[in-house]
């Protein structure tokens, strides 16, 4: 039998497989962080760290249904010297990705030239997306101009390999003026896409919401979201610099769903809800199903499909 080769390049760092978690989903505490070091999967993205530890907002704060989930964490999480410290001492040859989202953009700074001195970081994901922060007006990555300062900075010091996670856009002009701006930097991936922010789930039978922070109102993720991650990824593989790495998330729950990402032009794939819903085994089951896929389509490797998406003509 032709063997399915899964490896895959984000830019420059190697992954054994596309799969991956994304942050946020088991991946904030010691327990987590080893079981995702343990598990099949190609690379561990570590939950978005602020300078100081943060309990997040009240719970209820995630519900799931049969076809997604909502959150309200608000960014809980042990603070950056636990990440860097447990890292530190963890021997593995899997890549690396410390998230990160600073309340401000002094402290995304800080924790950029932190991060910067520890070798077991192989590279950073700038969280520009969190849809769920009380102390947040609006969302950065909403804001092009603000976006702009902020890597026109980032810039100027930071020494590791950095990509940034996006939230959704609904326009294509939106996607068109922020791949510009990415274009100018030596950016080396971009995630896509974070949460759908302010969605809402309603319980009938307590005519309630089922999330308390916000009134309800919480990022929506799932299988409900996938037609946006694809049409995202889409976008910017259009507009984006070749040399920008795409790695796609949202909705991915069966192996065909990474295909189409991948189809799409994702060089790799984050998994969130069903990583949730399933825990770590998660990771063997969707290599095993898209090795399959694949094989039934007669691909031996990523590169052999990536991006090529076809249009009626
Ligand atoms: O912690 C959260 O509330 C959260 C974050 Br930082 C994020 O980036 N995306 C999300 O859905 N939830």
């Amino acid at each position: 039998m032709k063997q399915i080769d899964l490896s895959v390049s984000i830019n420059k760092i190697k992954l054994s497989s596309c799969i991956m978690n994304a942050s946020g989903v088991l991946c904030s505490t010691d327990k987590e962080l080893s079981n995702l070091l343990d598990s099949f999967s190609g690379a561990v993205v570590t939950k978005s760290c602020t300078r100081k530890p943060r309990k997040g907002n009240f719970e209820p704060r995630y519900f799931e249904w049969n076809m997604g989930s909502i959150n309200s964490m608000g960014l809980p999480n042990l603070g950056i010297d636990f990440y860097l410290n447990f890292l530190e001492k963890k021997e593995t040859k899997k890549p690396i990705f410390l998230s990160i989202s600073g309340l401000s953009a002094e402290e995304n700074y800080f924790l950029i030239k932190k991060a910067n001195h520890y070798s077991k970081i192989t590279a950073l994901e700038l969280n520009l997306s969190c849809p769920n922060l009380i102390e947040e007006e609006d969302l950065i990555s909403y804001n092009f101009s603000r976006i702009s300062y902020l890597l026109e900075n980032i810039f100027k010091f930071n020494k590791k390999p950095l990509g940034i996670k996006l939230p959704p856009y609904f326009e294509d002009l939106s996607i068109q003026k922020m791949a510009l701006i990415l274009n100018q930097f030596p950016i080396d991936f971009v995630t896509c896409i974070n949460s759908l922010p302010n969605g809402m789930v309603v319980d009938t039978k307590t005519e309630s919401v089922v999330i308390q922070p916000k009134k309800g109102f919480g990022g929506i993720g799932g299988s409900i979201i996938k037609p946006f991650a694809l049409a995202n990824i889409r976008k910017f593989y259009t507009y984006l610099r070749k040399d920008i790495s795409i790695i796609g998330c949202g909705g991915i729950s069966t192996g065909k769903d990474i295909f189409e990402h991948i189809l799409c032009g994702a060089s790799a794939v984050q998994i969130g809800t069903q990583l949730m819903k399933e825990g770590v085994f998660v990771f063997e089951r969707l290599e095993k199903e898209f090795s399959f896929f694949l094989r039934k389509k007669n691909y031996s490797s990523i590169d052999s499909f990536k991006g090529n998406l076809k249009n009626f003509q």
